[in-house]
């Protein structure tokens, strides 16, 4: 697989060259492990077994690469397997039309059935699919649907059917650790594992059995997707982002996966609020920050940044006496006068409570406040810890393990584009 990857631009450029077919398999537009993941090991897959091998196979990540960071447990396990992120192609890196008006592009879909409509005209060019979602249209070309716990799942099955032998040590890790993380590790309470998987994921073991065991893997999967400490600030204002708007302003509000003290003692940081916003024509920012005791208990923190000071007060006082809920803010210390730094003694109080908050308040601003929330382009497919603490709903104290259990199954229960 490392050798493959690394060969794909090489093999794409000779095929455009000599104008020959370009066999693309892409996955979707959040590009989640799965869709990544399943579109390598299938394009390998096919690359080894296609007689005569004529097509250049090439799998894309169907994201720009500036945002390949946001995707944490995607570049771990990717970096974990020796596959080299530059060798990666990306959404950006290919120009699927120029290849499909040439007449070159076949185009297999993983993890995804139906292309958005910007992608509209790709569509003759489809000549396979798997998926593991309902089926919302049917494929005009030959498919396989089947609602099983991931896309990974399917692959492997195909594979399986193949020639003994195509199977390498790195594919079978990739697809074994996505199997986990989407079954929730196979976990039937989680009502994501189906016997599919879990067939899956006993064949890639009994064909490589160092796979690492699948507790480890799939902590390790876990603790990857929310660890933000390689990202720098502004991708970590990216990754789990909303906005608010009316007829004046845009107001953004990030999710943050680090406490509020460290987050407002980034070096630069308010340099690069400020680029953030001036680049996204935002007029403030809200960033929510969440993080978990060693009981999983949550606490909730809130920064208010804008250069323009009226609108951080009007932002400041509207939270402060918001009702419903009451947030109950205690004013933090805050190394800046632009920013506003509280505790969250609502720890209950997900984004999810504070946007409809901040969502009135725009309205009374703008006259004709016409309210758009924007969903921006492809967030994180990570479910938002800000959204939903798993202790949103009061549930009584639990074990660890139960706690972290509910936390994944959450994380699984959302389709990979949240704000869809
Ligand atoms: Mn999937």
């Amino acid at each position: 697989m490392e050798r493959f990857v690394e060969g794909r631009r090489a093999a794409l450029q000779e095929h455009v060259r000599c104008r020959q077919e370009v066999h693309v398999v892409m996955g979707n537009e959040a590009c989640d492990l799965d869709s990544a993941v399943s579109a390598l090991a299938l394009a390998y897959f096919l690359a080894k077994t296609s007689s005569p091998p004529k097509a250049a196979f090439i799998p894309v990540l169907n994201i720009p690469r500036s945002d390949f960071a946001l995707r944490t447990e995607t570049t771990f396990l990717l970096r974990e397997q020796g596959i080299a992120e530059t060798a990666l192609i990306f959404r950006d890196e290919i120009d699927l039309a120029g290849l499909h008006q040439a007449g070159l592009l076949s185009l297999t879909l993983v993890d995804h059935h139906v292309l958005p409509s910007t992608d509209a005209a790709l569509e003759e060019a489809v000549v396979d699919v798997l998926d593991h979602r309902p089926l919302e249209r049917v494929p005009s070309c030959q498919f396989t649907v089947e609602l099983v716990g991931s896309c990974a799942t399917l692959v492997t099955e195909r594979i399986a059917q193949g020639p003994p032998g195509v199977l390498d040590r790195a594919t079978a890790a990739l697809l074994h650790g996505t199997i986990l993380l989407d079954s929730v590790n196979l976990s039937p309470a989680a009502g994501k594992v189906t016997p599919r998987d879990v067939a899956c994921v006993s064949l890639l073991e009994s064909r490589f059995p160092e796979l690492p065991a699948h507790n480890t893997i799939y902590e390790a999967l876990q603790a990857a997707k929310f660890d933000v400490s390689e990202l720098t600030t502004e991708q970590m204002l990216r990754k789990d982002l909303k906005t608010l708007s009316n007829d004046e302003l845009v107001l953004a509000i990030s999710g943050i996966y680090i406490d509020l003290e460290t987050f407002l003692h980034r070096p630069n940081l308010l340099q690069d609020l400020e680029a953030f916003c001036q680049a996204r024509g935002y007029a403030g920012l809200v960033a929510m920050t969440v993080s978990f005791n060693e009981r999983y208990e949550p606490t909730r923190q809130l920064a208010v940044y804008s250069q323009r000071e009226a609108l951080r007060s009007m932002v400041c006082q509207v939270l402060e006496e918001a009702t419903t809920p009451s947030l109950h803010l205690q004013p933090l210390p805050s190394p800046w006068s632009c920013v506003s730094a509280y505790a969250q003694g609502n720890a209950l109080a997900s984004r999810k409570k504070v946007l409809p908050i901040l969502r009135a308040a725009l309205g009374g601003l703008g006259a004709t406040a016409g309210l758009e929330e924007d969903t921006a382009p492809p967030p994180t497919p990570m479910n938002s810890l800000v959204d939903e603490s798993p202790l949103a709903q009061a549930v009584p104290p639990l074990c660890p393990q139960a706690v972290l259990e509910r936390v994944s199954r959450m994380a699984a229960e959302q389709p990979p584009d949240p704000d869809k």
